[in-house]
């Protein structure tokens, strides 16, 4: 077993019933002119974020964990957008509108793909989704129960958004999340405060909250006790 230091109390694990999320490193939130800045935000906040997230991506590669990289975006004809969250918050830019990167948060535009720093590697699962939550219209769950994953670590961005929609979804359906601080970035930082500190109150309601260099200090170590 792991045991990861983290808050409320230490996460525990192993190796074949663990997955990494990365939930929507995409250009669109990540880099400018795309759908993050549509919407009025500095999306340098989010770029601290990229190097811990490879670092953890890497040591979960060579332990052979399940490996799931979520991206939101929608279908080229945009059947599956509802009006309410196209129109939500008179965007310079509408999703499916014409943008720097091509179009915005559309499957197959450039602004959709995940960023070079952390692209997916062959045999990883990449997942779209047309909401804020993974596992809503995705067959997540389906893919996670098949392989036996009972444990997340969670990734990703935006922390108050898509990274807190799916950790609850998660949660409600049985799953143990920890969600690493350093590895997930919001354009609000009081937002980011907030979700992080709703996610670990109360002993753990939704999940654990640590730090990358908590986890892989936690692999180094039952590595050097077992070999
Ligand atoms: C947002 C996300 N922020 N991936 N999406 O709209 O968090």
């Amino acid at each position: 077993m792991i045991k990861v230091s983290a808050e409320p109390y230490p996460f525990t694990f192993d190796h074949a019933h663990v997955a990494l999320l990365c939930i929507d490193f995409q250009r669109d939130f990540v880099e400018p002119g795309g759908f993050g800045e549509s919407l009025g935000n500095d999306v340098s906040l989010l770029r601290s974020t990229i190097e811990p997230t490879r670092r953890v991506l890497d040591a979960a590669r060579r332990h052979g964990w399940t490996v799931v990289h979520t991206r939101e975006g929608h279908r080229p004809d945009l059947s599956d957008l509802f009006p309410a969250k196209r129109d939500r918050g008179r965007p310079t830019l509408r999703i499916g509108d014409d943008g720097p990167m091509g179009r915005l948060l559309v499957r197959g535009s450039e602004g959709h793909d995940i960023v070079p720093e952390l692209a997916p590697a062959p045999g990883e699962v990449v997942l779209d989704k047309p909401g804020k939550g993974s596992f809503y219209a995705t067959d997540l769950e389906t893919i996670l129960r098949a392989r036996g994953i009972t444990h997340l670590v969670v990734t990703g961005v935006t922390t108050e958004v898509c990274v807190q929609s799916t950790v609850r979804e998660a949660n409600d359906r049985g799953f143990e999340c920890l969600v690493l601080s350093d590895c997930t970035g919001s354009y609000f930082p009081q937002f980011y405060e907030s979700a992080l500190a709703m996610f670990k109150a109360q002993g753990g309601i939704v999940g654990w909250v640590g730090t990358s260099a908590d986890l892989l200090n936690a692999l180094d170590t039952t590595e050097e006790t077992t070999s």
